[in-house]
């Protein structure tokens, strides 16, 4: 069977800047491929023929363009480049752009680097029938033998495209709720194939922590395990009485950064201090106002309980950052910052002595002295810190970036005052809420946030004024995981909204964010991304359908 996927309208999603019919004669695509490569895009090429192999059953080769003595490739093709025009275009801007040529037996990416080629490819895989998304050939041949997928025949087309945003991100909170490796290496793929290029790890809370650290190793053997989880809503106060916990190893970590930059997905890691740290109390007493036995948090919400502000504290914090930085090459660390109470420091001679001694007119401000103790530690390494808007209360190195999540105005502000900002506001952009106000959703911490309502966000709020726009770096989604006990409802949380945020971040700006026009987008949007959701569902994500959760997914049966 020959499959001609007709072009121009090949329903890509994120949507590039532009699509249109070729010249020249079709591509087809069979049994043997060949990938051109040059060795600076070997990576590219090899992950190319990993998820052509798997998909197609196809025998897939990579040459390298000086093997061939110069002459054009025979046979179809799937030629990669990095072009001198794109990357001069590229300077200045975003980088991450690619121009894709279907003409002549060739399937050509030539990129502005090899995130620009890798993001061509992430297109080419979309023309391909949804089967070859698959992890085997689905096409059986005589006797049951797998016969790979038969030729694919591609129509000249032409696909220009670049990124919007740099920061093109979600965000998981592993503390909560831990999730298994194989987790996060399949988000990780599936932000590539959305082309976002960020995955924020949310690692320790009051409820758990995640990250192993040789010098206090207690911290995972103690504080990554909890008792007991809240269950059903919070004001319910009911317990399940089961065990909880896990962490990564270091090893484990290693592999997710070196998978993740295959995909050229950043991974940037999350200590969240100097509040939300129970689980890091309950394995050092020490490093608390009280020096009180405290068990890891069983409860959502946030605790009064928050780290002293003693030097040995401070050296605590710095063999963190240090092992963390170790683990992580990801230019930014979060250090957190959020929804840190001071009646533990208000109570606390020592805290209040150190007000006396740095000249601090209030308990407030302590948390911007330690922040910035800490950060110090960070840019010392060579590292940007990220924060949650909070930090903008105390002083802040320059090249901080703030993550405006209590709404945009704290990215508004930042800007203003000429930080770089992700905008992560909750209202839009926070995935643990519900779809909907209905009793179908499954439990959710609050709702309602429609993809209607997602894809209606755009990161620029009209008050950046014009000349501090470039200081808004992207978006990002937060999956924050009290009501995600398991990775497959993570999935539902996060697709399709994922979908409809990647096209907001990557794709040129369609004008006002909210109102008339949004709505007109939208309307375009859903058939596009109902297409997409086939594509979803051969790569075995549990997402929500656009009418309601399914049985298996709701919490009522209709
Ligand atoms: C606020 S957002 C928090 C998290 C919670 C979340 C629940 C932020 C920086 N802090 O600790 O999980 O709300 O939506």
């Amino acid at each position: 069977m020959v499959r001609v996927v007709s072009a121009p309208s090949p329903a890509i999603l994120p949507a590039p800047v532009s699509v249109r019919r070729g010249a020249g004669r079709p591509v087809r695509l069979s049994g043997a491929v060949r990938i051109v490569a040059p060795r600076s895009l070997g990576s590219e090429a090899r992950w190319l023929r990993r998820i052509l192999e798997e998909g197609t059953g196809w025998r897939v080769e990579v040459v390298d363009p000086g093997d061939a003595d110069g002459r054009a490739p025979t046979g179809s093709a799937v030629v990669l480049e990095v072009a001198a025009a794109l990357r001069r275009q590229s300077r200045g801007r975003v980088a991450g752009g690619y121009r894709l040529e279907v003409r002549d037996g060739h399937v050509r990416v030539a990129g502005d680097g090899p995130a620009g080629v890798f993001y061509g490819l992430q297109t080419f895989r979309q023309l391909l029938p949804d089967a070859t998304l698959r992890r085997a050939s689905v096409t059986t041949g005589s006797g049951g033998r797998p016969a790979g997928a038969g030729p694919v025949v591609l129509e000249p087309l032409v696909v220009e495209d670049r990124p919007r945003f740099s920061w093109r991100g979600a965000h998981l909170d592993v503390s909560r709720h831990f999730m298994p490796k194989t987790f996060l290496l399949k988000l990780v793929d599936l932000l590539a194939f959305h082309k976002c290029n960020v995955l924020h790890l949310h690692l320790t809370d009051d409820q758990g922590w995640r990250l192993p650290v040789d010098r206090h190793p207690l911290l995972v053997e103690v504080g990554a395990w909890r008792r007991q989880s809240s269950t059903g809503h919070r004001r319910e106060r009911r317990f399940d009485g089961v065990p909880h916990g896990g962490y990564y190893t270091k090893d484990d970590l290693r592999e997710l950064v070196a998978f993740a930059a295959e995909r050229h997905v950043t991974v940037v890691p999350e200590v969240d201090m100097p509040g939300h740290v129970v689980a890091a109390l309950a394995a050092y007493p020490v490093l608390g106002n009280t020096h009180r036995r405290l068990e890891v948090g069983t409860r959502w919400g946030v605790y009064s309980q928050v780290l002293n502000l003693e030097e040995r504290t401070l050296e605590f914090c710095a063999d963190i950052v240090d092992e963390l930085c170790d683990l992580f090459p990801s230019p930014f660390v979060h250090l957190g910052g959020d929804e840190c109470p001071t009646t533990e420091w208000a109570r606390s001679p020592k805290a209040r002595a150190l007000m006396a001694t740095e000249g601090l007119a209030s308990v407030r401000q302590l948390q911007g002295w330690f922040t910035k103790r800490v950060a110090a530690h960070v840019t010392a390494r060579g590292r940007r810190v990220v924060g949650w808007d909070e930090i903008l209360e105390g002083p802040v190195p320059d090249d901080a970036v703030v993550m405006s999540w209590r709404g945009v105005k704290g990215g508004v502000e930042a800007a203003l005052a000429g930080h770089d900002v992700v905008m992560a506001p909750e209202e839009w952009l926070y995935f643990d809420w519900a779809y909907r106000d209905d009793p179908a959703e499954p439990l959710a911490i609050r709702g309602s946030t429609p993809v209607e309502k997602v894809y209606s966000f755009d990161p620029v709020p009209p008050e950046v004024p014009e000349d501090r726009r470039h200081h808004v770096l992207g978006a990002q989604c937060q999956l924050w995981t009290e009501y995600v006990p398991t990775s497959d409802r993570a999935e539902y949380q996060y697709f399709p909204r994922l979908c409809a945020l990647a096209e907001r971040i990557w794709s040129p700006s369609q004008g006002a964010s909210v109102g008339d026009d949004g709505v007109a987008a939208y309307e375009a949007f859903e058939p596009r991304l109902a297409r997409h959701l086939r594509r979803l569902a051969a790569l075995d994500v549990n997402y929500r359908p656009l009418d309601g959760p399914t049985p298996g997914q709701s919490r009522k049966w209709r």
